[in-house]
């Protein structure tokens, strides 16, 4: 059986990260034009850095929990034939035991060169980045997708997609596309689709089954 789970920052959420839309959130902290497109980034880089460079230095206070873990079980089961497309930039499912993982919005471990275009792990603050170790260019980035970027491996999600029996969506408020469209992309072509979230997406209505509650009681009954 195939499987492909997306993921957004409700599964994060009891973890201690802060979700972007939920009371607390972090775009309640900055507009998200401020913070998360490329023009941002032009106008004012040291704010977006900043932005950036506070989120992951808090992956250090941060542990996965009982959801992360329980797909690390599923992949454990599945082995291949389970792909987790991950909207979050942090690094809780692998420290939650995935290693099939997929970052389509980038990493905040990671850190893009704007010469070349290659990424290299980073898991300081970007302003002390050394420089690039493909071409030398000192001009790094947040390895991160804004809006108006074209999210990471596109062909290779759609794919999984196109011969998953099943769909599942985990913490996403289905507010972002193209992540929002998988599920009428995979149902149309036959998988069986479930959203698991703490309330009704915005795509809830899309799905063939929706449980609501905390991700770290709903994934663990889901997986078993
Ligand atoms: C693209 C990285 C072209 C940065 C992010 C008009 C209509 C439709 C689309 C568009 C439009 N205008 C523009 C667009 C495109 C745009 C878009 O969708 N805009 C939206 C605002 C309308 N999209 C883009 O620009 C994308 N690129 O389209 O390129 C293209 C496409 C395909 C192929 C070729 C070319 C790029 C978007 C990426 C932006 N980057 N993140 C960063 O992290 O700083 S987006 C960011 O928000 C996340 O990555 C995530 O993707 C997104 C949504 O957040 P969620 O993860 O869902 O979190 P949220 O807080 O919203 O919801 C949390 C949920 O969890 C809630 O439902 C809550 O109930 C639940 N929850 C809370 N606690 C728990 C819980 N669930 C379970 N348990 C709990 N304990």
């Amino acid at each position: 059986m195939k499987v492909v789970v997306l993921t957004g920052a409700g599964v994060s959420a009891e973890s201690g990260v802060p979700t972007f839309r939920d009371a607390d959130g972090l775009w309640e902290g900055h507009r998200v034009e401020d913070v998360a497109t490329p023009e941002a980034y032009e106008y004012q880089p040291s704010v977006v850095q900043a932005f950036y460079d506070e989120r992951r230095a808090a992956l250090a206070g941060v542990e996965p929990n009982a959801a992360h873990r329980a797909l690390a079980e599923l992949e454990a089961a599945l082995g291949d034939d389970l792909l987790v497309v991950t909207q979050n930039i942090d690094d809780l499912h692998e420290r939650g035991g995935s290693s099939r993982v997929l970052h389509m919005h980038g990493e905040l471990r990671s850190a893009l060169c704007r010469g070349c275009g290659g990424r290299s792990v980073w898991t300081g603050d970007l302003s002390d980045y050394p420089p690039c170790p493909r071409c030398g260019v000192t001009e790094l980035r947040p390895d991160v997708v804004w809006f108006g970027e074209i999210p990471y491996e596109m062909d290779r999600i759609l794919a999984a997609l196109d011969e998953a029996d099943v769909f599942a969506s985990i913490g996403t408020s289905g507010a972002v596309y193209p992540a929002a469209g998988f599920v009428q992309y995979a149902g149309e072509r036959g998988a069986r689709t479930v959203e698991l979230n703490l309330e009704p997406s915005a795509g809830s209505h899309l799905f063939d089954d929706a449980r609501h509650g905390p991700a770290s009681v709903l994934v663990p009954e889901w997986v078993a």
